[in-house]
């Protein structure tokens, strides 16, 4: 089969949400063995007396793969994608899009006509296109010009290369924004509405794919606030989010809360404990769309010291009993993101024995699976940081994990994309 490379280009909305989106129907579709770059956020290159508001920062991919498709069938493929990811077809030329999808490479062949140029003209005066494609294949040499890529980018980018910031697409960082006075790492901070949206922002920018947003403290002991408090907290900072570029999941444990976000504002997830939940509250959840991350506790809030007795058989019985439940409810598998809930009534050696375990554990249930193990105090059992300086050992375990699960749930996405970036540029790609 032969071998394609293909590049993808967004700069309106929710950008990584779009190359996710993108290399998802590339994948179901059309391509077979997929390997995906790094993302690197570029400044726009665009024409001479463009509109003003054209020049927004792009964030470029490469992705390879194989396909049985020839190149006409392939480019009526990717434009239809891209359609379907709203791209308006009568678009002008380089103006603004979701998504841009275009051959770079279709094996080894030079194809000039009407329809398409291959190798992509890009390849030669794009520095980006030519770095991603030399970090993907130093070593491959161009049909046309029969220098190696590693050559071929070397001449392009000399003296730097330009781009604002990197992002990994896998795994995907879930940024954490508590609203609330009394949370362990950063009770707050983001309390104000003001404050909260503006973080939710920037860990946007940052490389978060999804921000969870929580109104109440469930740590040891924590406080409970009732229906209204926790409304009060969350609506004003709803009320100012553009759900476009930031999508949402809420952390809360109380039904009417949830029934409410649901019906007033397009939230992606419900963060919770589904056996609090009664089937009628989650029913609701499944009928709006919404997804729902399931977490396990033994008691919530957390009660210190409290730890369960068989940890293993324990969280598989919990797993597939709760996703059982879920799907009769209503459920499709890939809207249950299956959490082992670090924290909630496991002790430091659980802790241990479950992060060694976690993604052959949750591949049972063929969920998605999230971790939430951002600045937790198992990370005293080993390092005597408190809970706001504990950053570098929870890289150290998301740097681990990577391969064993979907998100991870995690106060600093910048020093994670920076981190994940950094061992990716090393690996050369991320099969898909
Ligand atoms: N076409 C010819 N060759 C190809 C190919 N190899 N792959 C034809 C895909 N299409 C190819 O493309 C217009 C026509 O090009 C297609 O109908 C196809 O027959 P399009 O994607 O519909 O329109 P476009 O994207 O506006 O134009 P074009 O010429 O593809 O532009 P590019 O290359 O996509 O550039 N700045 C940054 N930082 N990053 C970017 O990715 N991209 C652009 C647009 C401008 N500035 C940018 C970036
Ligand atoms: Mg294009």
């Amino acid at each position: 089969m032969p071998t394609v490379y293909i590049a993808l280009g967004s700069n309106l909305g929710n950008r990584l949400a779009y190359l996710h989106q993108g290399i998802d129907c590339l994948k179901s579709g059309i391509l077979k063995n997929v390997v995906a770059s790094l993302v690197l956020e570029t400044p726009a290159l665009v024409l001479p007396n463009s509109p003003a508001d054209w020049d927004r920062p792009y964030l470029n991919a490469l992705v390879r793969g194989a396909t049985d498709l020839d190149p006409d069938a392939l480019l009526a493929h990717l434009k239809a994608i891209e359609q379907q990811l709203g791209r308006n077809p009568n678009h002008e030329r380089w103006s603004p899009r979701t998504l841009d999808l275009d051959i770079v490479l279709y094996d080894k062949e030079c194809i000039q006509n009407q329809q398409l140029s291959i190798p992509h003209p890009g390849l030669y005066n794009r520095w980006f296109l030519a770095h991603l494609m030399a970090l993907m294949n130093p070593d491959g040499k161009d049909p046309k010009t029969q220098v190696s890529f590693a050559e071929q980018a070397t001449q392009i980018l000399r003296p730097k290369v330009p781009f604002i910031r990197s992002f990994v697409l896998e795994p995907r960082c879930v940024g954490i924004v508590n609203v609330t006075p009394d949370s362990f790492s950063d009770g707050g901070l983001w309390f104000a509405p003001d404050a909260a949206v503006a973080r939710c922002n920037q860990l946007m920018q940052e490389g978060a794919t999804l921000i969870d947003i929580g109104a109440q403290s469930t740590r040891p002991n924590g406080d409970q606030i009732t229906f209204a408090e926790e409304w009060k907290r969350l609506k004003p900072v709803l009320d100012r989010l553009d759900f476009d570029v930031v999508p949402v999941s809420i952390d809360t444990y109380q039904a009417p809360v949830m029934k409410q976000l649901v019906e007033h504002y397009p939230i992606a997830w419900i963060n919770t404990f589904p056996h609090l939940l009664s089937d009628e509250t989650l029913r609701i959840i499944a009928h709006q769309g919404c997804s729902v991350c399931i977490m396990h506790a033994l008691s919530v809030p957390v009660k210190r010291n409290e730890c369960l007795r068989n940890l293993h058989p324990t969280l598989i019985d919990w797993s597939t009993q709760q996703v059982e439940r879920l799907i009769h409810l209503g459920f499709s598998t890939d809207k249950i993101i299956l959490d082992f809930g670090i924290g909630f009534g496991k002790s430091a050696y659980q802790t241990r024995e479950l992060l060694q375990k976690y993604g052959e554990w949750a591949a049972k249930t063929g969920c998605p699976t999230l971790l939430g193990h951002s600045r937790k105090s198992y990370i005293n059992a080993f390092s005597p940081q408190e809970a706001s300086q504990r950053d570098a050992e929870t890289v150290a375990i998301s740097l681990a994990l990577r391969h064993s699960i979907n998100y991870i749930r995690v106060h600093n996405v910048a020093l994670h994309q920076r981190t994940l970036v950094a061992q990716q540029w090393l690996a050369g790609g991320y099969a898909y």
